[in-house]
This record gives structure tokens, sequence and C-alpha cells, in this order.
């Protein structure tokens, strides 16, 4: 009845940008990400407690925070098909949650397969990604490691609507995701509220949503090549595209600073002077670069000279997994 599992966030290179169903959590568009190791969550959660309770981060969840963790193990409760009773959960991240990082996508991958597997249920990558997804859509892609697809699906019950892995950890060693943190600051609006507002009023979005699943092919065959260049240039071009359906929202949304701005117009000149790396961009100021184990260095200095308050460094990560320790 008592299940731990550890997950890593993932950083989208394809970004997922807007639902088609907001209850479901299913998108508009298919998405590609890279899990990171080594930023985790650890999640316990057992099944049987005297009462729900919700511990996150070291204090007691409330409001809607609290109902998307019970929530989702109600969802684990069906499946179970079994009255498991009240549920204790208590979870850990180990790195700034404000930072702009998904850490909602490893916290609810990691609650997915400690609930499922807490209830009894059988380690099942596509279930858990489907389960994590009804959580934060993009959860769905932390369940595995390495390189993972969400496909979209055609499903209005969302069945088809889940994360595989295109390429394990192993695949590309050499790669590197560099965090810039220019701003700790909690973002103004939420990407669950941006990606909204988005989808109901930019003009740019329907051509969005056709460009990226296009995207998502090539993605796959740059990361096949070990290509870095052009997954770099492909990268870049997704994030200047899904920000600019949100620049053209009514009312326009930046989520960019004027720093986000420019150490990513920095980066030309860098590439010019040999030094391979782009960016990309999910809803927060604080960009992530993309370049190689020879040129992390020069990348994060690059970004501390650009203003940057913390930076980490970031190497493919592994999947999700249960662990013997339990932390309650
Ligand atoms: C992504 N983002 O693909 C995109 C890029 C942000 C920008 O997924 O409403 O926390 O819980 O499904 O997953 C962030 O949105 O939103 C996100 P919900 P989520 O990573």
């Amino acid at each position: 009845m008592k299940a731990t599992a550890l997950a890593h966030p993932n950083i989208a290179l394809v970004k997922y940008w807007g639902k088609r169903d907001d209850a479901l959590i299913l998108p508009h568009q298919s998405s590609l990400s890279l899990t990171l190791s080594p930023l985790s969550v650890t999640t316990t959660v057992e099944f049987g407690a005297a009462s729900d309770q919700v511990e996150l981060n070291g204090h007691t969840a409330k409001g809607s925070e609290r109902d998307r963790v019970l929530r989702l193990l109600e969802l684990v409760r069906a499946q179970a098909k079994a009255d498991l009773g009240p549920a204790k959960v208590v979870s850990r991240g180990d790195f700034p949650m404000a930072a702009g990082l998904a850490s909602s996508a490893a916290g609810f991958a990691a609650l997915a397969v400690a609930g499922r597997a807490a209830a009894g249920l059988p380690s099942e990558p596509r279930a858990a990604s489907i389960l994590a997804r009804m959580g934060s859509g993009s959860a769905c892609r932390s369940v595995q490691g390495g390189f993972c697809e969400w496909q979209r699906g055609e499903r209005p019950d969302g069945e088809d609507s889940f994360a595989v892995q295109r390429f394990d950890a192993a695949h590309w060693p050499d790669v590197r995701m560099v965090v810039a943190i220019l701003d700790r600051g909690e973002k103004e609006v939420k990407s669950r509220d941006g990606m909204k507002l988005t989808v109901d009023t930019s003009p740019y979005y329907p051509a969005w949503v056709k460009d990226a699943e296009v995207e998502v092919v090539q993605v796959r065959e740059h990361i096949a090549k070990r290509d870095l260049q052009a997954l770099g240039e492909l990268c870049e071009r997704n994030a200047w595209r899904m920000h600019a359906t949100s620049f053209a929202a009514n009312p326009p949304l930046s989520y960019m600073s004027p720093g986000t701005l420019a150490l990513i117009l920095h980066l030309k000149e860098q590439r010019k002077k040999g030094i391979p790396v782009w960016f990309t961009l999910d809803a927060g100021p604080n960009p992530v670069l993309l370049t190689d184990a020879a040129h992390e260095v020069a990348a994060e200095a690059l970004a501390r000279a650009c203003g940057a308050v913390d930076v980490i460094r970031c190497v493919p990560g592994g999947d999700a997994e249960l662990k013997a320790e339990h932390l309650f």
C-alpha cells in the first residue's frame, strides 16, 4: 500500500502549447522533449492512511495544489477498482520550483508511478503516462527517460494521448541542456492560463499547431543523426513560434524579460565564434541552452555574463523509477 518513485523533469524541444480538452488535458499537437538529470522529484504514496494528507516540499498543500494531487489518486483508485482508503503523499524536489523548470512534470510523473505501485497496479509506461498527463500535460513525457514524444492522439477519451520513448538516454550522452536562471520569481501568468488565452484569442494559433506537428517528425530525424546544429536551429525556431503565438494573444502575453531577449540574441554572436549553443524557452523568462559536453562550461560562462543568477547543467536523464526507501 506504500510506494516511492523518483522522476526527472523534461524540457520540450518541440513544445506543447494548447489543449483541445481542458479536463482530460489533451493537446492540440504532439510534442517532444528531453528528460533532464540530475534534477529530480521523489514522491511517496501510501493508501490506507487515517485521512488524506498532501505534503509538498515541506509544506502542507492546500487549495488547487492539493486538489490536483488527490484527483490523480482518485483515478488510481478507479484503475485499481478497489477501495484503497485515504492517501498520504509526501513529495520533495531537489531543484528550485519557481525557476521556470517544469517541476509539475517531474512531480506528477513521480506521483503517477508511485500511486500505481502503491495501489498494486503493474509497472506500465503507457498507463503511467496517461495518468501523469491528467495531472499536468508535460508530465506524461517524464515517465520515461531520454527523448520522449507525446503523441497527441485522436480519441475523445484520451486513451491514445501519451508519451513514447523515441531514444533512450544512452543514445546521445554528449548532449547538454544548461538552464540559465535569470529570474527566480513566480511568473505572472501560469502556463495553463497562458496557453488557454493563446488558444482562445491568438490568430496565429492554427499555424502553430500545423507547424509543430511537422517539427516533431523533423526533430526525431535530427536526434537520430545526433545532428546538434539541425536540432538547435529547429529548437530555437519552435520556441520563437510558441512565444509568437502568445505575443499575438489578446491581451498580448510575453514570458520574456529584457534579460531573456539579451541572452538569446547574444547566442548568434557566440555561434559565429564557434560555440555551438542554441536556446529553448518555456513559459517563463529563463532560457535553457542546448549544447554539447565540450561546450557546457562555455555555455554556463556566457549565461552568467548575460546576468544568470544561477546555472544548472543537465545531461539526458533516465526513466522514472521505484525506490526502496520511502520519505515517511
Ligand atoms: C512544454 N510547457 O511542452 C510546454 C512549453 C510550457 C511551455 O508543458 O496545464 O504545466 O498542467 O497541462 O504541462 C507547461 O505546461 O500545463 C508546459 P498543464 P503544463 O513543456
